[in-house]
């Protein structure tokens, strides 16, 4: 081996190790972009997943809202209640009618525990500015 051999397999040597990290770096953000896109395009075409759930980490199955046969939220499964009480993720304006975020707010535990602060005066009714409902 002569001397300008050696010296390109230290350089190539040291170009690689140089190249490592930023690539490394790139295909992590690419991942984080790529899962990105992924939870928006599942919030954007209305797959029941809780996108808020998916960016604070939980799995995509633990994200997933399981709905029952009337298409209402079925907070008898626990990974609903993780999905939708656990993080401050709802309004009032996200709810048509005052009955479903009366569901949503007694479901995550009511006045003691009202993380989506639905009852801003702590009487124990949701959203009263939203039409009764059903
Ligand atoms: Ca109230």
């Amino acid at each position: 081996m002569d001397t300008s051999e050696l010296k390109n397999k230290i350089k190539n040597k040291v170009n690689k190790e140089t190249i490592k990290p930023t690539s490394t770096k790139k295909k992590v953000l690419l991942g984080a972009i790529i899962v990105l896109l992924g939870a928006l395009g599942l919030e954007l075409s209305n797959n029941d997943f809780s996108l808020e759930s998916l960016l604070a980490g939980n799995s995509l199955s633990e994200s997933k809202i399981i709905r029952d046969a009337n298409g209402n939220i079925d907070f008898s499964n626990p990974l609903n209640v993780k999905a939708y009480c656990e993080l401050d993720t709802k309004n009032c304006a996200d709810f048509t009618t005052q009955a479903d975020a009366q569901k949503v707010f007694e479901q995550c535990g009511g006045t003691s525990a009202d993380i989506h602060r639905l009852d801003g005066d702590g009487d124990g009714v949701a959203c009263e500015s939203l039409p009764a409902g059903n």
